[in-house]
């Protein structure tokens, strides 16, 4: 039921996002009123769902107050994207594994890619921090990685002097990362972009470190390969370095804090780049997979891209309410799952018609 308050609609009529269908008139009315301690309001938390009606959640988190000041349209939100029905709650789990390689002959996947997302306590996030604070923030984690062990040791890339086609061109080297896409952009995650940005990335590329995203950090560990528990190992001894010198904005209840609500708990997205030409002409049945596991499906390049050369972008979808090694258990269930049914595709001749 669309929510409008009085005469004026809160989002435009044909929003379809979470927060369009939880902000009723009155809440709007009362939350409206409310700022956090670094000035943050409800109408920036809207703004990108306002703006962009096609959003699916639309609101951001300008900072980790913002989560308890509008509990009343965040928690719903979150109820809702992370299908949690009894209370939230947080389990943090970040044990070891040693999974069997999920493609050893290197047949189907193409990468494997574990990505946490963090922001340090004490400072706005990225849709309401200031030019000064993002400052600090790329220099409080330079300082963090300064200090990483041998085989995390590497070279801190700066953006801030890069044209958009250097950035374009580093992107794809993966020593830069290209401004937020429309959404961000409307949260104000992109102003005074590539200001105090950057990328830190380990000597043998396989560690990166994104400083100042859609989150003060985006912590990144990514092979060509199908171990899936090689990934997650380094992962849990990259993070358990990082965490010492720096705290993170983090809730008993939420886990780790994040500007969008779908990346708080664990605020972790694990998946793989995997080739699946037969499955690619059953969506159905690869939905179907998806669904049985907790996946998300994604295109080549990430949210909201195409499938290129039937390389699907497959990862956990929930963050919230399991713990990080259990995650990673379940993903290694469905992609093995996912890469049987390839395989029986491929077995069985001629593309029989999706059911
Ligand atoms: N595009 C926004 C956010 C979706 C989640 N993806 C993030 N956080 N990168 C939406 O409301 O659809």
């Amino acid at each position: 039921m669309a929510a409008d308050s009085g005469d004026a609609a809160i989002f435009p009529e044909h929003a379809v996002s979470l927060a369009h269908r939880f902000l009723t008139p009155s809440l709007f009315e009362r939350l409206s009123r409310l700022k956090t301690d670094t000035g943050f309001t409800l109408e920036q938390a809207i703004r990108s769902g306002r703006e962009n009606p096609d959003s699916h959640i639309g609101i951001y988190a300008g900072d980790a107050q913002t989560y308890a000041l509008f509990k009343e349209i965040f928690d719903p939100v979150i109820r809702t994207y992370h299908q949690i029905t009894g209370p939230i709650r947080h389990i943090p789990r970040l044990e070891p594994l040693d999974l069997p390689d999920l493609d050893p002959h290197n047949q189907l996947i193409v990468s494997t890619r574990i990505r946490v997302a963090r922001n340090l306590s004490g400072h706005a996030f990225s849709p309401n921090i200031t030019t000064q604070n993002r400052q600090i923030v790329a220099r409080q984690v330079q300082q963090a990685l300064d200090a990483l062990p041998e085989s995390l040791q590497g070279h801190f890339h700066a953006m801030d002097a890069l044209t958009l086609d250097q950035i374009q061109n580093q992107a794809f080297q993966g020593t830069a990362f290209l401004p937020g896409d429309r959404f961000q952009a409307s949260a104000g995650i992109n102003r005074n972009f590539p200001v105090s940005r950057g990328v830190f990335t380990s000597h043998d590329r396989t560690f990166r470190v994104w400083i100042n995203e859609e989150d003060h950090l985006r912590i990144i560990c990514l092979e060509k390969t199908g171990n899936l528990s090689k990934v997650f190992n380094r992962m849990v001894s990259a993070l358990a370095h990082i965490r010492e010198p720096i705290d993170f904005a983090s809730d008993p209840r939420l886990g780790y804090l994040t500007a969008c609500p779908t990346n708080i708990g664990t605020a972790m997205r694990a998946g793989v780049h995997i080739r699946l030409p037969h499955l690619e002409n059953h969506p159905n049945r690869l939905k179907r997979l998806a669904s049985t596991y907790g996946l998300q499906i994604r295109g080549t390049l990430g949210e909201k891209t195409a499938v290129t050369e039937s390389v699907f972008d497959i990862s956990n979808r929930f963050r919230l309410g399991t713990g990080e090694t259990q995650l990673i258990q379940t993903l290694h269930t469905g992609i093995a799952a996912i890469i049987e049914a390839e395989t029986r595709l491929a077995e069985s001749g001629p593309e029989s018609p999706e059911p």
